[in-house]
């Protein structure tokens, strides 16, 4: 690339920060903030710099690498390839389709190509023992989405911009900078809020970064969100405050959730949640008697217990007190690419507990089992048992729970294959690793991230690098995978029509896909005279068929989805080139009914499933309060996962990865400032440094993830440098949600001891 200023989106987190990336002479000399990206308006965070550090860095593997006797050694594109696809191969000959795993992390999500690819890549893996990040994320907010709004990814984002009171739960947006709220200056946009005379009220275990500009903040004993939120609903029903506004003859059940909340009292939750009966109850009236107001719940409240029904009860309170589908409260999105509905006229809408994993019985979702359950399905033996393993962008082995005991599996499996870039805890353990090219050599357009943001907004942007020829991006990996696997099951060739479909693949590429889907989408082309024709029977289609009925995804189509009508038009793959700043889309807009997609129409308040989890609510409740310690996580704007911690200038500095606790815990533990401690739950242990601070909660201690990088054999050298340990080797993968198999990261018991060196020991 020549001298001069390339502009893109930042794929690192979920704010989609436009980036400005300053260019001399074949290298990048500066990273800024994009001043005139409509949607971050020049906000970055520091780790936008270290996107040149990833860029560089040493240690990212270029080429395919194979472990020998002699250590890794690299191999031709090809040769991999076919290593890869003989060794898949012959497992699933061998012993069934389902004896080969397949993990999906993280950065997936943020890389278009890959998501192109996964399909076809899984359809010729055809295992049923799928797993990803989601269970150990956002898979309460999916579960949500699916069974009261009818469509899994169908998420209310908060209008931030425009709203008078937000209530964060759980969540710490000044260092995550959002997430399922896709929000490039938190604290500018929150900045803004209070000069409009709004409030933030923040509720955590911990006073976040994001608490301390809180106008109201509330600790909460981990795990106990339900309890807070049933009593809310409940204060709502019992002072009469219910207005369903605008959503009000879509809401179908509120009774049953009335019935459900009567026995969760104020009084009742106090002692469990930690939260005065008061200020329970003073939480439900602000809410109900701000009009402009968005209760949003992230991490803190989906990867614990009672992460599902509290996920749920978020919801409701938003719908119970009218704030659903109002502008300045909480309103979907309509992106450029509009998945959910691309996804529905496809007949993909989601769906939860078709069939259950071998070992532990748990519920699919979305086609996919719990993380948790990862080292089960690969030790246990007997008929489906899983021996060979895909790792794609992901690192379990420090991102789920019980990490050493995924690692035991691991090491045990006849084959593993990783995709990544980096040699790390996890794909360490793989007899192949294939690195795709890195970011910015490649085009981006955030195709998920874009359905969550707080305003309407599209961008592509370019590769800033050639890729070159001996290098190969995800979405090339993938396909290339699932063609030579496709060729291996059909006895080596495929039939004429579909090979030249694979080759075609191959050729174009993901762009010119999001090209059709840009024009074809919401913003698309603008049909003129030819709507003005056809409107009125599509209109009445809209109006009498059922919303799950065939017939409606045809008129759904753009240009005549009657409701993307008045929409600005004229989005293509080659508009958003000629706008490399990325093109605002306008604010998010009340949608309903039609965006709904649930079978009758209606927003359903009390699935029963729900309603069914509701006596483990109880039974929790029933139980005395206890003050053991219990441990969450934690985030730095600083780090990102596990996997941003081989740039210097990210974690240079005073040591990050420390058991932070409150200073009366630490003094009944003969815990002082500069000692370490050490913190183990059944045979499980670490040993961290502590950080002695009254931000914690009484009783409950934080150590942020994704840290651990002490493991041998790992190629990141500035990580092993600053390795930390790994709240996953401590927490255990028996401790899920019941009700929808998310990962229990925030709220398990732990115990914490005074850590002294083996020499000192003996001494003493
Ligand atoms: N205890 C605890 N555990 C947690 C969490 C927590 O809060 N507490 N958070 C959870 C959450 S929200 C998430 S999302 C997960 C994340 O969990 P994972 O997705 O499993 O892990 P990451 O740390 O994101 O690791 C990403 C991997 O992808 C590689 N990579 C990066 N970019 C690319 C790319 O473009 N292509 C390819 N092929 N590889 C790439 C990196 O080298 C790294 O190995 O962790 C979860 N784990
Ligand atoms: N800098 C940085 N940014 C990131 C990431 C990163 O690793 N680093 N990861 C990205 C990813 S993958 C994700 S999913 C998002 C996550 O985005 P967030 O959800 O905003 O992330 P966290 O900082 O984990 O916030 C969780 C909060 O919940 C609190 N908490 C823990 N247990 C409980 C509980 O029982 N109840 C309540 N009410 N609160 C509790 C924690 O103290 C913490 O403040 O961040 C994204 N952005
Ligand atoms: S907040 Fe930071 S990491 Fe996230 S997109 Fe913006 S610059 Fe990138
Ligand atoms: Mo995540």
């Amino acid at each position: 690339m020549e001298n001069g200023t390339h502009y893109r989106t930042c794929h690192l987190c979920e704010a989609m920060c436009g980036v400005a990336i300053e260019m001399k002479d074949g290298h990048i000399a500066s990273i800024k903030g994009d001043e005139e990206d409509p949607l971050s308006q020049g906000h970055i965070c520091p780790k936008a710099v270290a996107l040149k550090d990833l860029h560089e860095d040493a240690d990212r593997l270029r080429k395919p690498v194979r472990r020998t006797d002699n250590g890794w050694q690299e191999m031709e594109w090809d040769e991999a390839f076919d290593l890869v696809a003989d060794k898949l191969h012959q497992t699933r000959k061998e012993h069934g389709r389902n004896s080969v795993g397949v993990y999906l992390g993280n950065p997936n999500v943020h890389n278009h190509g890959s998501l192109v690819a996964t399909m076809p890549f899984l359809r010729a893996i055809g295992t049923q023992n799928r797993f990803s990040a989601t269970s150990n994320d956002q898979l309460p907010h999916m579960l949500a989405s699916l069974e009261m709004f009818g469509h899994q990814v169908l998420f209310p984002i908060p209008d931030i911009d425009n709203t008078d009171l937000f209530i964060c739960i759980g969540a710490n947006p000044m260092a995550s900078n959002g997430s399922l709220m896709t929000v490039p200056d938190f604290r500018g946009r929150i900045k803004r809020m209070k000069g409009r005379g709004g409030k933030l009220v923040v509720v955590d275990p911990r006073r976040t970064e994001t608490a301390k500009l809180a106008d109201q903040f509330h600790f909460i004993r981990p795990g106990s969100d339900a309890l807070l939120l049933m009593a809310m609903v409940h204060t709502l029903f019992a002072e009469d405050l219910v207005n369903l506004g605008p959503a009000e003859h879509l809401v179908k059940d509120a009774d049953l959730l009335r019935l459900a909340s009567l026995a969760f009292t104020p009084e009742a939750v106090s002692q469990h949640t930690g939260i005065a009966a008061d200020e329970i109850r003073n939480l439900a009236r602000q809410l109900a008697s701000t009009p402009k107001a968005a209760l949003y719940t992230r991490m803190g409240t989906s990867t614990q217990a009672f992460g599902g029904v509290a996920t749920w009860l978020a919801y409701c309170l938003n719908i119970l007190t009218g704030k659903l589908d109002t502008p300045g409260a909480m309103l979907f999105t309509q992106p450029a690419i509009d998945l959910v509905t691309l996804g529905a006229m496809a007949g993909q809408h989601g769906h939860f507990g078709k069939r259950h994993s071998r070992v532990k019985g748990l519920p699919e979702f979305a086609g996919e089992y719990p993380a948790s359950t990862m080292a089960d399905e690969i030790l246990t033996p007997g008929e489906g048992q899983v021996r060979a393993f895909v790792t794609v962008a992901g690192n379990p082995v420090l991102s789920s729970p019980n990490g050493k005991r995924l690692e035991q599996a691991f090491s045990g499996l006849e084959f593993m294959v990783s995709v990544d870039y980096y040699l790390n805890e996890t794909t360490r353990h793989a007899d192949v690793i294939l690195p795709p090219t890195a970011a910015l050599e490649r085009s981006h357009y955030d195709l998920i991230f874009s359905m969550f943001a707080v305003r309407n907004f599209a961008k592509y942007s370019e590769p800033l690098f050639d890729a070159g020829p001996d290098s190969r991006h995800d979405w090339q990996i993938l396909l290339e995978l699932a063609h030579r696997l496709e060729k291996r099951r059909k006895g080596g060739r495929l039939p004429l029509r579909s090979e030249l479909g694979w080759r075609a693949f191959k050729q174009v590429g993901p762009d010119p896909i999001l090209d059709l889907l840009l024009r074809t989408g919401p913003y698309g082309s603008d049909a003129g005279r030819v709507r003005g024709l056809v409107q009125p029977a599509i209109d009445l289609v809209m109006d009498v068929l059922p919303t799950r009925h065939p017939l409606r995804g045809l008129a759904n189509l753009s240009p005549l989805n009657r409701r993307w009508k008045a929409l600005p038009k004229g989005l293509s793959l080659p508009a958003l080139k000629d706008n490399p700043n990325g093109v605002d889309l306008g604010p998010l807009q009340p949608s309903l009914p039609d965006r709904l997609f649930t079978r009758d129409g209606r927003i359903n308040l009390a699935p029963r499933l729900y309603l069914q989890d509701l006596d483990r609510l109880h039974e929790h409740l029933a139980q005395p309060a206890t003050d053991t310690l219990v441990l969450i996580g934690r985030r730095h704007v600083r780090s990102n996962n596990s996997w941003m911690h081989n740039s210097q200038r990210l974690v240079k500095g005073k040591d990050r990865c420390t058991l932070m606790i409150h200073p009366k815990d630490a003094s009944r533990l003969g815990l002082q400032a500069g000692d370490s401690a050490e913190i183990s739950a059944e045979t499980r242990k670490i040993v961290l440094p502590v950080e002695i601070t009254e931000d914690l909660m009484p009783g409950v201690v934080s150590i942020p993830h994704g840290w651990g990088h002490n493991r041998q054999g790992t190629g990141q050298s500035v990580a092993a440098a600053h390795a930390g340990a790994s709240i996953n080797d401590v927490l255990s993968d028996e401790q899920i949600d019941p009700l929808v198999g998310t990962s229990v990261l925030n709220g398990q018991s732990v115990t914490v001891k005074v850590w002294r060196p083996e020499r000192q020991r003996k001494r003493a």
